[in-house]
């Protein structure tokens, strides 16, 4: 708790850390609140034909006063928050919302909603799945679950019952920013999970350092043996897309392929020229 009326470092760093995120907290209400909420959406691509097979749904705030501000700015400050729970119930309901009316205009595609150890281990990510994809009348298979990697979800033995009722529902699971943090190879032991998303700290080295391609192509390989599938985050040069393919990697996603853009602008073509 912060004491006040104190003047070490310490203490005043951390009463300056409650107010930002007192705020912060308050911002997510207030954006939640006035429908300032935005999912953009950026294209996963498969490399050998450029065809998208999917989009990421990630979330923005579209502030009256601010402009557009990404979850980097607020997300980490309101883990574990009853509005973070809020939030990520209304990521889910909007990406299968917006996949439906893609479904009901012929596109079969499947989106990919990202998800924090906090809203498995709070049980609120398995009932608005189901709801939603009952509500939109849409398969298991075209919502996808990115398990996102802030804190340790192996040691939430609620949170692993929550990610084993989601599978068991049929949406494919994928561990995002494989290779950092927490998201490591023992998540592919003890998890039931369909498929890896290689982290963009190792594709942006792709070309500069040998040891990214030899961390990509054992990345590649276990996946390989496991069955699961891989799609390899941030690719932004040409070069890199080239590696990739070299190195047999199916699924690509990055600026180098799209943007993620605004549910209005994603009139993008369903295969990428690939130049
Ligand atoms: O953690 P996750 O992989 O879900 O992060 C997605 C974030 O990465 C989004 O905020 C998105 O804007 C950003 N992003 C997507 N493609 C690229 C890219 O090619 N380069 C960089 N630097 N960031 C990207
Ligand atoms: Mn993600």
């Amino acid at each position: 708790m912060c004491r006040t009326g104190t003047t070490t470092l310490g203490t005043t760093t951390t009463l300056a850390h409650t107010i930002v995120e007192t705020r912060l907290v308050a911002l997510v209400a207030d954006a939640l609140a006035g429908d300032w909420l935005r999912l953009h959406y950026q294209p996963i691509v498969e490399l050998d034909t450029g065809r998208v097979v999917g989009h990421e749904a990630l979330l923005r705030i579209d502030h009256p006063l601010h402009g557009v501000i990404t979850p980097d700015v607020f997300l980490s400050e309101v883990e574990g928050e009853d509005v973070m729970l809020d939030l990520g119930r209304w990521a889910i309901e909007e990406a299968i919302r917006r996949t439906g009316a893609r479904w009901a205009s012929g596109e079969r595609t499947w989106v990919a909603v990202n998800v924090a150890a906090p809203q498995l281990a709070q049980g609120a990510v398995c009932d608005p799945l189901q709801q939603a994809l009952e509500r939109n009348g849409l398969p298991a298979a075209a919502v996808h679950i990115e398990l996102t990697e802030s804190s340790d979800l192996l040691a939430s033995v609620g949170g692993r019952v929550e990610l084993q009722r989601v599978a068991d529902v049929g949406s494919p699971i994928w561990l995002d920013n494989f290779g950092t943090g927490y998201s490591s190879f023992g998540y592919l032991q003890h998890l039931q999970v369909a498929g890896l998303k290689i982290d963009r700290s190792f594709v942006s080295r792709l070309g500069a350092d040998p040891r990214a391609a030899a961390i990509i192509s054992a990345m590649l390989a276990t996946a390989d043996l496991i069955g699961l599938g891989v799609v390899a985050e941030g690719v932004e040069r040409a070069s890199e897309a080239a590696i990739l393919q070299q190195l047999g990697c199916k699924l690509v996603q990055g600026y180098r392929f799209g943007r993620p853009l605004a549910e209005s602008a994603t009139s993008e073509p369903l295969v990428i020229t690939l130049a």
